[in-house]
């Protein structure tokens, strides 16, 4: 069994995952008014994947005897004004995220839970992935900037990124 500290700490991470998984799919929902299929359909996947990152937190916790609660999550912004800033927001949420997976990895040095430490190292991973992939997409709007036919080839760009797999290293 997981301690009561730990079991509401990765509780609290899944309404994080949650969170995340509804930012990205209402952020899809507004790139796809823009007409930005590409950034759309980048942002539906990365909402699905972190319904997958929810699902392994609720599983590992009932594994450990524990219950596992969805508490209420917090309705994500609508409006992004721009993708630039859309995706900004994206690589800030990403660095909260690992905020809080630190947190609990501190945790568990505390409670010398050695066997969830271990479970979150994906996490750690996972996350220096997703930083590295939204760094990749605010390099693109910087080099190829949106005047012109600049987003037209951004979106398109992103369209063909995958969220969840490491970018190719530069
Ligand atoms: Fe974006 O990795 Fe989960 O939240």
């Amino acid at each position: 069994m997981l301690s009561k500290k730990l079991a509401d700490a990765l509780n609290k991470q899944i309404g994080i995952e949650f969170y995340s998984s509804n930012l990205y799919l209402q952020m899809s929902a507004w790139a796809d008014q823009q007409g930005l299929e590409g950034c759309a359909s980048f942002l539906r996947a990365h909402a699905a994947e972190e319904m997958t990152h929810m699902a392994r937190v609720f599983d590992y916790i009932l594994e450990a005897g524990n219950l596992a609660e969805v508490g209420p999550i917090d309705g994500p912004p609508t409006n992004f004004d721009s993708a630039g800033k859309l995706f900004a927001q994206a690589y800030e949420h990403e660095k909260e995220v690992t905020a809080a997976i630190g947190n609990l990895v501190e945790l568990c040095m505390e409670e010398k839970d050695f066997t969830t430490l271990n479970f979150l190292q994906w996490f750690v991973s996972e996350q220096r992935e997703e930083e590295a992939l939204y760094r990749t997409i605010l390099d693109k709007f910087e080099l190829i900037g949106t005047d012109g036919h600049g987003l037209f080839f951004i979106d398109r760009e992103i369209g063909a990124l995958r969220a969840g797999e490491a970018p190719p290293a530069a």
